[in-house]
């Protein structure tokens, strides 16, 4: 997807240190058994300064992704809140994409990862359009997964947890090497989940549905942004289980996620999904979503920390 372009500095264990100091050993846990949590978190350009979206909820979201796998960040919130700030304004971005991520290093081998040493780095990086410049625009052709998601007694889908995504990444090759840009999860019930790295809605007569946190969803910090902004415009929002069946016969459906922002999708399986682009309630929330990420209309919903 995104190259990394490297920047002056990376936060790491409380300091900032230049780009190519930021290292691990290969002995590093996190390597092994992909023991890390992490968050995605954007800062939009808002009127010439940059404004970090959604910081508080992103920060408590690491907290509780690190309580359930059992790891001290050594950190408080607040200090992981300044320490994001002060790398943002340190590499100079005027847009960043803000990369926290808590890891067990390097210091034992076996399954029991608390032997070994958390680290915490915050790495900020240029992240363009997620799905390429078209598709927020245009709608993405997207696929139903022939992996699905684990129910919560397996993986717990609500904590951003590093080896969790091996199940995302096993559905996004598989949707990129079949021609589709994205692909959407099944959750084991059979109802539908979300995308590999992206919440999903869809419009029906004019009302909104999203799965619920039951369907093996990430809580997703864009996801009740969006629920917010369209229960403010008006618009009736059901968190219902979803029958996969119910994304064909949708007008519109789109993604929701911070790297994603909220993004169209034209076809599902290859069936066109209402006109077979983006749809007015979807256009409607992505007007007024970067409409308060650019500073254009008032950020009325506190979405946004100014870094200044
Ligand atoms: N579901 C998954 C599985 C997911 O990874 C994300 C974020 C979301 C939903 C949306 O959550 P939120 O960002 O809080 O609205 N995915 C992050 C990582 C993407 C990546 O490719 O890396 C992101 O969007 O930053």
């Amino acid at each position: 997807m995104a190259k990394i372009e490297p920047t002056k500095f990376i936060w790491m264990d409380g300091t900032l240190v230049p780009w190519d100091e930021a290292t691990v050993h290969v002995s590093a846990h996190v390597l092994h058994y992909g023991s890390s949590v992490f968050e995605g978190i954007r800062a939009y350009d808002c009127q010439g300064t940059p404004a970090i979206f959604c910081l508080d909820a992103h920060v408590r979201r690491l907290f509780d992704s690190c309580k359930v796998y059992r790891m001290d960040i050594g950190f408080t919130p607040e200090e992981i809140k300044q320490a994001c700030i002060e790398t943002v304004k340190a590499n100079e971005l005027p847009t960043a994409y803000i990369r926290p991520l808590v890891f067990r290093g390097s210091g034992s081998i076996g399954v029991d990862p608390r032997p070994s040493p958390v680290q915490v780095i915050i790495m900020t990086i240029y992240m363009g359009k997620y799905l390429g410049p078209e598709a927020i625009e245009q709608g993405a052709d997207v696929c139903v997964s022939s992996w699905g998601r684990l129910g919560h007694n397996v993986f717990p889908a609500s904590a951003k947890i590093g080896g969790q995504y091996i199940n995302s990444q096993l559905m996004k090759m598989e949707a990129l090497v079949n021609g589709y840009d994205e692909a959407i999860a099944i959750d084991e019930n059979g109802f539908v989940s979300e995308g590999s790295g992206e919440n999903l809605f869809l419009v029906r007569d004019g009302e909104i549905y999203t799965p619920p946190l039951a369907s093996s969803i990430l809580r997703g910090i864009t996801r009740q942004c969006v629920i917010d902004l369209a229960r403010d415009l008006g618009y009736t929002v059901h968190e219902a289980f979803i029958p996969r069946e119910m994304l064909y016969m949708a007008d519109e459906v789109f993604f929701t996620g911070t790297a994603a922002e909220i993004s169209p999708i034209r076809s599902i399986d290859r069936i066109t999904i209402g006109e077979g682009r983006r749809g007015p309630v979807t256009e409607k929330l992505q007007k007024e979503f970067f409409g308060i990420t650019s500073g254009e209309l008032p950020d009325r919903f506190n979405w946004l920390t100014p870094v200044r």
